[in-house]
């Protein structure tokens, strides 16, 4: 639903010609990281200027027709998915307006929320801040939503369901999935909760939300580690044979290495499922596509299975699984192995990090061949890549602001220290720049294979732009007074919507 009258008249060519100034001197300039940085930071003061202006309090700010959205029940998610980000970038005016709104919030509405939705948007958002400001008022505002959130929790299934209503407490699984519950709603809470236990010292979040990945974990499945998206609620089999690491699904396996690096290697059954995975993703989900346009290194994506069928597409949501492998390969690196997964993670730590690294290149790449800069929500492929220019094609064209790439390439950088990843997040940045920033914040478009034009913004800019796409260019850059890095990856790790959660020791 759209609120607020509008406050725009509609943009003129001359607002146009000024956006496209600010953007031609960006690239015209050669710009040391610390500079880079800066850059980042004045796009998100543009960003959150826009919001504060239109749409305060509210979800989100339409950024073409300035005027508000509340896709998430109103509760400010573009606001509380921003906090940490501007802990981090220092902005600490903008900060105090938004503390002093989350301070205001009641969760106890009458109101449907979306148990996944909330708890990576909200609690995330909250917990995220709590990490980086000690604050214990965010602490307990992530307590008052997450005690409404564990509602969905219920004695006849072990899973969360998908839609419970904040103030009856009546939750539902999906009607659209006939019922059943999906892998990725189910398996990406697990962060929030083991974080939210700890600091609480209350044990049932952590109890509720780990036990998911125990039951999930003894569930019969055709290939070990590859869990179908779909999932009965009595656990009892899955309701499709669909697997995939992009929608529906993709946080489930974020997590499973994330878990394990948050508990600070105490979660053995975690690691032991994301060792299985990754074997399983190696084995049955990457595809090699020559790259006949441009570059001698081959394409690395990922495709989806249907039973035995292979299908070859991928989504852009797909792209953070090159910051998974790099990630869980890091995390091998000081590890003296005392578990079978321990070992398995250890013997595979160059693997991972080359497959991480081809994975997090094919996305970038994805960017480089389009004409906008900005790499479309997702392609086939053909691996017989004498048919196809280049081996892939767009499927669908949207562009929505989305995180993986950089993500990946944050961790990637981060892993390797090499420059090129620095390089490429910029070149991402600067198109987005120049085709999406707006005089009111940054909209997604509708066609990333289309240069810019008032009809090609889709008038939309969701939360996870300032909670993760920002957040991520803006870590790729910036370094303290000490010319080190911000959020070091050996102590914080950062949940599927960006908050960074300071590791459990
Ligand atoms: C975000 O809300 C999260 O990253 C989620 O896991 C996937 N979708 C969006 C970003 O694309």
């Amino acid at each position: 639903a759209s609120k607020g009258a509008s406050k725009a008249r509609p943009i003129s060519q001359q607002q146009l010609d000024e956006l496209s100034k600010i953007a031609s001197e960006l690239r015209s300039k050669e710009l040391t990281s610390p500079e880079r940085a800066e850059a980042v930071k004045r796009a998100f003061v543009h960003a959150w200027n826009g919001y504060e202006a239109a749409a305060f309090g509210h979800d989100e700010i339409k950024p073409v027709s300035n005027t508000s959205a509340d896709s998430w029940q109103g509760f400010g998610a573009t606001l509380i998915d921003s906090l940490d980000t501007m802990i981090l970038m220092g902005l600490d005016d903008e900060l105090r307006r938004a503390r002093e709104f989350v301070a205001k919030l009641d969760f106890y509405q009458d109101v449907p929320a979306s148990f996944f939705e909330f708890t990576i948007r909200y609690v995330g958002g909250l917990l995220g801040a709590h990490s980086l400001s000690g604050d214990e008022l965010y602490l307990k505002k992530a307590t008052e939503i997450a005690d409404r959130l564990m509602h969905s929790f219920g004695s006849a299934s072990p899973f969360p369901r998908s839609t419970v209503n904040l103030k009856t407490t009546k939750a539902n699984y999906p009607g659209w999935n006939s019922g059943n519950a999906i892998l990725s709603e189910i398996g990406s809470c697990q962060l929030e909760f083991a974080y939210l236990s700890h600091h609480t010292q209350n044990q049932s979040y952590n109890n509720a939300a780990r036990n998911v990945y125990s039951v999930l974990h003894k569930m019969t499945k055709s290939t070990p580690g590859l869990y179908p998206v779909s999932v009965s609620p009595d656990a009892s089999g899955f309701g499709s044979q669909h697997v995939t690491l992009g929608g529906l699904a993709d946080s489930f396996y974020e997590y499973l290495i994330k878990l394990w690096i948050l508990t600070n290697g105490e979660d053995d059954e975690s690691l032991e499922m994301y060792t299985e995975s990754a074997n399983s993703i190696e084995e049955h989900l990457v595809r090699r596509v020559e790259d006949l346009s441009k570059r001698d290194e081959e394409f690395v994506f990922l495709g989806e299975l249907d039973g035995k069928r292979h299908t070859n597409q991928m989504e852009h949501l797909q792209c953070f699984a090159g910051g998974m492998f790099a990630l869980g390969s890091f995390h091998s690196r000081e590890l003296k192995p005392q578990t079978n997964a321990e070992q398995l993670l250890v013997k595979k730590r160059n693997q991972h990090l080359d497959l991480g690294a081809q994975l997090a290149e094919s996305c970038a790449s994805l960017y480089w061949y389009s004409s906008s800069g900005l790499a479309p929500e997702s392609i086939q492929y053909t691996e017989k890549s004498d048919l196809v220019q280049n081996g892939w094609w767009t499927a669908q064209t949207k562009y929505m602001l989305r995180p993986e790439t950089v993500e990946s390439l944050f961790v990637l950088y981060r892993a390797t220290g090499e420059q090129k990843y620095r390089d490429w997040g910029w070149e991402i940045f600067l198109s987005i720049e120049e085709q999406c920033r707006t005089p009111f914040a940054y909209s997604g478009l509708r066609d990333a294979t289309k240069r810019k034009s008032l009809d090609n913004w889709d008038d939309s800019m969701q939360s996870f732009f300032l909670a993760e796409t920002l957040k991520y260019l803006y870590l790729l850059f910036a370094e303290d007074a000490n010319g080190m890095p911000l959020l070091p990856i050996d102590e914080y790790v950062f949940t599927t919507e960006a908050h960074p959660l300071k590791i459990l020791r």
